[in-house]
């Protein structure tokens, strides 16, 4: 793998809707509750710190933001669920944009689904997780924040969350888009997703 391919990563496309967005050969999309860290963590995926928009406010990103690491090879950036401070209405646009792109797209080769270090799994991580399995789309669960927990913690967390959220210890991957930690080998799972 060449991991400079990540770092000419370049902003494609900003929609609210999947369907305005064209084929792709291959794509990775973020998804997790609002705050967990998607946006940065595709910033640190591409080693670029203003590739993607972050905000210590929950519910910055409101669209499906892609970014292309090679011609129609993409990652994609998903707004967050669980974010309070918006209407239903638009709680439910978000839903509808997000379970739309999720179920739309033939070259979505994985969904990544972020989960807080520190917070744990929440009921609509649970959900998303057991949608994703009765789909039989490939995913991958990502645990952020890691820097945010003390060791012990982690190796507590590594039990709790393997088994809170059924799935296998060694299908996690645990980083920190903050510290770097576990950036490489996430550059290596999407590099195998992409088929870069
Ligand atoms: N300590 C720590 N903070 C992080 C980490 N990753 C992200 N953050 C912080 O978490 C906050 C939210 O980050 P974002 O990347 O905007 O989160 P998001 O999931 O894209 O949020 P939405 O766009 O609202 O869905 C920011 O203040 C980040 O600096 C991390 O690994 N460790
Ligand atoms: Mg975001």
């Amino acid at each position: 793998m060449n991991k400079s391919v990540f770092n000419t990563a370049q902003f494609h496309a900003c929609v609210d809707s999947a369907h305005k967005l064209e084929d792709a050969q291959a794509e990775v999309a973020f998804v997790g509750r609002s705050n967990v860290g998607k946006s940065s963590l595709v910033n640190a995926l591409c080693g670029r710190r203003l590739l993607a928009k972050i905000s210590k406010t929950p519910g910055k990103t409101r669209t499906i933001n892609v970014f292309s690491i090679r011609y129609g090879k993409w990652i994609v950036d998903l707004p967050g669920y669980g974010f309070a401070a918006v209407s239903i209405k638009e709680k439910d646009n978000w839903k509808h944009m997000i379970e739309c792109y999720l179920s739309s797209r033939s070259s979505l080769k994985a969904i990544f689904v972020l989960v807080d270090a520190h917070v744990g799994a929440t009921a609509l991580d649970r959900q998303m997780l057991a949608w994703l399995k009765s789909t039989g789309m490939p995913y991958r669960v990502i645990v952020n924040k890691i820097d945010r927990i003390t060791q012990v913690k982690l190796v507590e967390q590594r039990q709790n969350l393997s088994l809170d959220l059924e799935v296998m210890p060694e299908r996690i991957l645990w980083v920190s888009a903050k510290k770097g930690t576990g950036i490489k080998e996430l550059q290596v799972v999407t590099s195998s997703f992409l088929a870069l």
